[in-house]
């Protein structure tokens, strides 16, 4: 089987770049520039006109869309139990994802570039106040789920790559996250598998490449 990868460094491709390391499926990854607007090539277009990370190649056939990336992984690598095998607690996972996907990713884009969500004069601050609150009320929600356990379930699934993408880019905008103590502990967490750690590594090792190119 021939598995692509296409990816974007800070983007939500982090979370199959995680959970296909964590399958010890074999993988390539194809790295797209947003500075040079990559993601909006004809060529790229043609596999994904939604310009998005991520997208997964399977033979030839792409896949968008994290919930359903994440539910092809598992499925095809069962013995990673990425997601429960009960199948009320697989539900639960799936909406887990879902929830990242649609319910928590959107105030993140929101805070990544308010004028796509308003270009009135002077409106910035107020998208990111308003994507702030957001955001938070999400957090706590999570932060409930997480508190007293190491993971959203029995052991590690594809909703804690996820959410942990969710978290970290949250991380990356100046807030203070502090009032989520069972977030971050799940966060640090998250950073000490090997998965992340490779996935992290891979990130800066293509930001490198990306800052010799530019
Ligand atoms: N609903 C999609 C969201 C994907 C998404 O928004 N990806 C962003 C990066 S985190 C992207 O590729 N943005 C590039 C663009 O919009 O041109 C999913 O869950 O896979």
């Amino acid at each position: 089987m021939d598995i692509l990868l296409y990816y974007a460094p800070i983007a939500c491709s982090l979370v199959p770049y995680i959970t296909l390391t964590e399958a010890k499926a074999p993988f390539e990854v194809r790295p797209l520039n947003f500075r040079k607007a990559q993601q909006r090539s004809a060529e790229y277009l043609q596999l994904n006109p939604k310009h998005k990370v991520p997208l997964l190649v399977v033979d030839g056939q792409p896949l968008s869309e994290n919930v359903a990336i994440q539910i092809w992984i598992a499925r095809t690598f069962p013995q990673a139990r990425l997601l429960p095998v009960d199948p009320w607690q697989e539900l639960k996972a799936i909406s887990l994802l879902a929830w990242c996907s649609s319910g928590i990713h959107p105030y993140l884009s929101r805070l990544n570039a308010p004028p796509r969500v308003c270009d009135a004069p002077d409106s910035a601050d107020s998208v990111r106040r308003l994507a702030t609150e957001q955001l938070f009320e999400n957090y706590k929600i999570a932060d409930d789920l997480l508190a007293g356990r190491e993971y959203f379930f029995e052991h590690f699934t594809a909703a804690d790559a996820h959410f942990f993408w969710c978290f970290r880019r949250g991380s990356q905008f100046d807030l203070d996250l502090s009032a989520f103590a069972s977030c971050t502990a799940h966060f640090e967490r998250m950073q000490a598998r090997a998965s992340v750690q490779k996935a992290l590594a891979y990130e800066k090792s293509v930001q490198a490449e990306f800052a010799k190119a530019a």
